[in-house]
């Protein structure tokens, strides 16, 4: 013990002028964490009986913790044109998808039909991309299925497609197998690392969810800078 303590003192002293400590973690001083708005919780407790497959990730009582991306990203998605599979969603509307609004209200969110739907945001540009951020729904309970999250430079996805996550474990989609977990729809929504891929149109796939067969978007944000 005493033989490894002015080592780590030494380490920390380097690092100091290069980097902060940030909740607990040290990290490169051009980062910070990213500086979401969460929106309202709308439900506290513990799940009902659900009957649940093996690829669900379990229930955490913690907020995420802060991810770190370069400072100066934004919401690029904020405000920006979204098309969709289903051309006429059974409630709402497509604008919103990146409105801003992230609240576990009804009129929060654009209802598609049942299967495999995707939302599309055009950045309008090309982008180095670090994080999705993306809201089903968060009224209750529920885990979405297939939930799949693509970028390319291609509108109709047929080329230069890089896949940001991928939970459709069965292919029951048809993009692909997926070895990303389920989760639990809440306030926080799901964060996905895009660890700096660019593209300017982003594809959410999902469907259904263990709540209902049809699928729900409130919001989706992405965090990056325009591309080079
Ligand atoms: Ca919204
Ligand atoms: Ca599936």
């Amino acid at each position: 013990m005493n033989m490894t303590k002015p080592m780590i003192v030494k380490q920390t002293v380097m690092l100091a002028a290069a980097a902060a400590l940030i909740g607990g973690n040290v990290v490169a001083a051009d980062m910070a964490p990213l500086p979401l708005k969460l929106p309202i919780p709308a439900f506290m407790g513990t799940p009902t009986d659900m009957e649940l497959g093996p690829n669900v990730e379990p229930l955490s009582d913690k907020p995420r913790a802060p991810f770190m991306a370069p400072q100066g990203v934004k919401n690029l998605a904020a405000g920006k044109k979204v098309t969709s599979s289903d051309k006429s969603p059974i409630t709402g509307s497509l604008e919103l998808v990146t409105d801003g609004d992230k609240e576990a209200d009804d009129d929060s969110f654009v209802e598609l039909h049942r299967r495999t739907q995707w939302v599309q945001v055009d950045l309008g540009q090309k982008a180095k991309i670090y994080a999705v951020v993306l809201w089903h729904a968060h009224n209750t309970y529920q885990v979405y299925h297939d939930v799949i999250v693509q970028v390319s430079d291609d509108p109709d996805f047929t080329t230069g497609v890089k896949t940001l996550y991928n939970n459709d474990f069965d292919n029951s989609s048809g993009v692909g197998i997926g070895t990303d977990k389920e989760y639990f729809e809440d306030y926080q929504g799901r964060l996905i690392d895009a660890k700096g891929a660019e593209g300017r149109y982003l594809r959410l796939y999902s469907r259904g969810s263990t709540y209902s067969a049809l699928n729900r978007y409130t919001e989706v944000e992405v965090w990056g800078t325009p591309a080079e």
